[in-house]
């Protein structure tokens, strides 16, 4: 057996959550390739095989410098047979078939149509493909029954499927900001998921309420609402209100938090001569007591890819479960508390990795 030394710098920790991943990469290309074969596998249902290549591409998002050829893959971690002959492809060639075919096939782009839609995941989109619809058209043309939200989000589709900006964002902050300011005094909003790790742009925005002492965000969800709502701003809305008994419940359990999902009418800057000064963008709202809010910032921020690193490190390493609520040690049977999300990464063992670095 050959020895080789790994050069320090393409020393990669096995779990994401121990790695440093900035924005920017050098090697879009190749994690290009690996994303969309990991979105075909789930597209079919495979999510053991897309969580391979998720896994692959987050190794290559970590690396500080390009590769020098396909020698270097052998001292990574998580780089699977299927996704070395992808790579190595990718670098020899520039292409790789496998991918290309993929990204051609009528299959992979109608279920990324359809699954784009909001309200739409990837078993609906599958039981349209099966009936032989294709395309937007085809959904309003043969009179497909939809949820709701489905219906919201085929309405709104164009709008919806140009990336929320930077500034579009922060103007949602200052909204809710201002609303807040006059229903509930001292309420914190905090901007979440991809922006607060540095995206220039999302597929929406994700905002978390809380409030200083603890108790008073109760029924702010509600007023903000009703509020949006009398401003005609609220073009959809879904609210899902926890229970006391569900909040304290099962750490396993999912989110509890009260939250809603709009689609918001974002009203435009200059509106100059133009007919239509608003655009729908996504928003989602979500009301964190405020001893919850440092797991339920580090919960949604992301990348989801990270989340689910967090929680794996927590229960493997260290038996632990790790939610958006809080982190529970299974070997002292006790909550952790945390003030901040540096306090969580000391609880569970881990340096501590700011937002602009958790884009494994
Ligand atoms: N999240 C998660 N698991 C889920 C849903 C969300 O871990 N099932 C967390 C991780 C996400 C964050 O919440 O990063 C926000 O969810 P988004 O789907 O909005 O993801 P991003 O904000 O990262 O992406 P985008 O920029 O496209 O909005
Ligand atoms: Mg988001």
């Amino acid at each position: 057996q050959v020895t080789t030394t790994v050069e320090p710098s393409l020393q990669v920790a096995p779990y994401a959550c121990q790695r440093r991943t900035p924005l920017d990469h050098p090697h879009s290309a190749l994690v290009m390739a690996l994303e969309t074969l990991a979105e075909a596998a789930l597209f079919e249902g495979e999510e053991a095989r897309g969580l391979a290549f998720t896994r692959a591409a987050s190794v290559l998002r970590c690396l500080p410098r390009a590769l020098r050829g396909t020698h270097e893959l052998s001292g990574l971690p998580g780089i699977g047979a299927h996704s070395h002959r992808v790579l190595q492809e990718v670098l020899e060639d520039g292409v790789c078939v496998e991918v290309e075919t993929v990204k051609q096939s009528e299959r992979y782009q109608t279920m990324k149509l359809f699954t784009q839609i909001f309200g739409v995941g990837v078993r609906t989109a599958d039981r349209w493909y099966r009936e032989g619809l294709r395309s937007l058209g085809d959904l309003r043309s043969h009179g497909t029954r939809l949820t709701r939200e489905q219906q919201a989000g085929v309405q709104y589709f164009e709008d919806l499927a140009v990336p929320v900006g930077q500034a579009e964002a922060e103007s949602l902050v200052c909204l809710v900001l201002d609303a807040t300011a006059h229903l509930l005094p001292n309420a914190s909003v905090t901007l979440a998921g991809g922006f607060r790790r540095g995206k220039p742009c999302g597929h929406d925005v994700d905002l978390l309420l809380s409030h200083p002492e603890e108790g008073r965000e109760v029924g702010l969800l509600g007023s903000l609402v009703a509020w949006l709502g009398e401003q005609d701003l609220l073009l959809y809305q879904h609210s899902s209100y926890s229970t006391a008994a569900e909040a304290s419940s099962s750490c396993r359990a999912l989110d509890r938090f009260d939250r809603c999902f709009t689609i918001l009418r974002l009203v435009l800057p200059t509106a100059g001569t133009r007919v239509r000064a608003w655009r729908a963008v996504r928003l989602d709202l979500v009301v964190v007591p405020h001893s919850q809010l440092p797991f339920a910032l580090l919960g949604w921020t992301g990348s989801r890819h990270f989340e689910r690193e967090l929680r794996r490190f927590a229960r493997h390493e260290r038996e632990m479960v790790l939610n958006s609520h809080g982190l529970y040690d299974m070997r002292q049977g006790t909550f952790l508390l945390a003030s901040s999300e540096e306090e969580i990464f000391q609880h569970l063992g881990l340096d501590y990795i700011p937002p602009t670095l958790r884009n494994a």
